[in-house]
């Protein structure tokens, strides 16, 4: 028999004496540590209550197939209060991020066909090649000032202007000249900007907004900063494509970035769509550069894979021939490095879902309106679920085992990641380009772990040495 949502097991019950717990195990860094803690007490599932939200967690990839069946036409995640009162608060419109149901669906349709659909990824392509090859010319430059023919150095802050040039060319159509010696204040202020509203958006996971904005906190302070100072860049950025559009419409001839397009679609109101872009260009910068600082992390440390996934990419060069849509479905190995990359050090510590049916997971009786969270995390360092889960090997998403509700480090289904495919593309090509010049090599073998600032992050710098091949 079924058994009832009262007898799954976890501290649910004192929400008061889990959230002082939650404190003293520093748990707001450590959100995806206590998960997995949580799994080896409770078992596959159990319940929670953290301050003052409410969940049901799984673990398995079976009870994950059964959660995205229950998701409904408009599946609808944990809020983040934190970015909603932020929006209420300067009275701004939600983009296709923050948006729910009917008005969710209706955007995310015309989003869909300007920037995950297949046909734009050729658009794409040769915009993110390019800010990949002025990279390495930029990493060339420096190799060649240290005077060493190396360069060992914290790659995140020329990641963080890679990235954000990467998604700015797709967005805009134009460069940014992040790549260049002279670093331009405003730019630089929006990464700043992007960390620092993440930081304070962990906090107000636990701590309402509503009040912590009524009592004057710093956290709410800071984190209103922050996000004005993306959407003033933001805003910066999209009427100047705008007024670009009036006085020359486009001839049609050149691709002119997911911003022209959407303007000239006119399926969209101009608020929604300066809405959904701003979290585009916010979404896009440490997303894509945290990855590929992992991905450059695990290939120093495995030099022999460094060597097979080189070898890859230059015989898909070769065989095709000049063309770089060709070359991307040449290369599953380095696909593979990603994944792998992206199972052991996720972005996001969960996936969730307020399922809009009665479920049975694990046995239990799950009611309609529970939100239920997959432990992304957790599930890529089970042994049940990855043989050997803390070996790097790309080769396992190649070859072998089942992928059945495995790879979901982008989410699933109508509401997964809407960034996707630019990420996917500027992080191949990144890799590509990268590989194709030079080694990467970890002088100390140590070990880093992850932090959470709402999106996982090393805890320390991670420190590399780049040579020339
Ligand atoms: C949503 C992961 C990069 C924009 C999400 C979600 C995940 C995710 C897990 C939630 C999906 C779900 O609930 O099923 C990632 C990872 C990235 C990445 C792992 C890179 C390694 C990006 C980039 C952008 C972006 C580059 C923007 C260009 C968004 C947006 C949403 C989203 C707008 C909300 C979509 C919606 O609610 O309809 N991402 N993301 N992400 N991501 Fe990403
Ligand atoms: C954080 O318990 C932990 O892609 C919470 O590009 C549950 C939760 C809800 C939503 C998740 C968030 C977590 C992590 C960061 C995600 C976010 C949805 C989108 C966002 C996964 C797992 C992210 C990083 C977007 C951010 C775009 C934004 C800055 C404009």
């Amino acid at each position: 028999a079924v058994r009832p949502f009262n007898e799954i097991p976890g501290q649910w019950k004192n929400s008061v004496a889990n959230l002082y717990t939650f404190w003293k195990m520093d748990g707001l860094r450590n959100i995806h540590r206590i998960m997995v803690h949580n799994f080896n007490m409770y078992g596959p599932i159990y319940r929670e209550k953290v301050g003052y939200y409410e969940s049901v967690n799984i673990i398995k990839p079976e009870d994950a197939a059964v959660l995205f069946k229950a998701e409904g036409h408009y599946p609808k995640r944990l809020r983040v209060e934190a970015w909603t009162s932020y929006r209420d608060y300067r009275n701004r419109k939600y983009g296709v991020l923050l948006k729910d149901g009917e008005d969710w669906k209706s955007n995310r349709i015309v989003l869909n066909k300007e920037v995950i659909s297949p046909k734009v990824q050729g658009n794409f392509v040769p915009l993110l090649d390019e800010v990949g090859h002025d990279f390495v010319a930029r990493v060339y430059k420096k190799i060649e000032r240290s005077g060493q023919n190396e360069w060992t150095t914290d790659l995140s802050h020329e990641l963080f202007k890679y990235a954000l040039e990467s998604v700015s060319h797709v967005l805009y159509g134009e460069r940014l000249g992040l790549l260049l010696d002279y670093i331009d204040p405003d730019a630089q202020h929006f990464i700043d900007c992007i960390t620092l509203m993440f930081k304070t958006t962990s906090p107000m996971l636990y701590f309402p907004p509503a009040l912590l904005r009524h009592t004057g906190s710093k956290i709410w302070k800071d984190h209103v900063e922050a996000w004005d100072g993306i959407f003033n860049q933001a805003d910066r950025c999209i009427q100047s494509i705008y007024r670009q559009l009036r006085k020359n419409p486009e001839d049609g001839e050149k691709y002119p970035g997911v911003l022209a397009s959407l303007l000239m679609l006119d399926k969209l109101s101009i608020e929604d769509i300066k809405a959904s872009i701003t979290e585009l260009m916010a979404g896009g910068v440490d997303t894509t550069s945290i990855t590929l600082l992992w991905t450059l992390y695990e290939l120093a440390r495995h030099p022999d894979l460094q060597e097979e996934i080189r070898a890859e990419i230059s015989a898909a060069r070769i065989a095709s021939q000049g063309d770089t849509v060709e070359m991307l479905k040449m290369v599953p190995l380095l696909k593979g490095a990603l994944k792998e990359t992206l199972r052991l050090h996720p972005v996001a510590v969960s996936l969730q879902r307020y399922i809009t049916e009665d479920i049975v997971l694990q046995n239990y009786h799950i009611p309609a309106g529970t939100l239920v969270q997959l432990g992304l995390y957790a599930m890529g360092r089970d042994h049940r679920i990855f043989p050997h889960p803390e070996q790097y090997r790309p080769s396992r998403w190649v070859r072998s085992q089942s992928h059945y509700f495995r790879g979901l480090s982008f989410g699933f289904g109508p509401r997964q990641c809407l960034g996707r495919r630019i990420a996917e593309t500027e992080m191949q090509l990144f890799l590509i380009h990268m590989l194709e010049n030079f080694r990467f090599e970890k002088k100390r073998q140590v070990e880093v772990r992850s932090t959470f600032e709402l999106i996982l992050l090393p805890e320390k710098p991670i420190m590399l040495t780049i040579k020339p091949l």
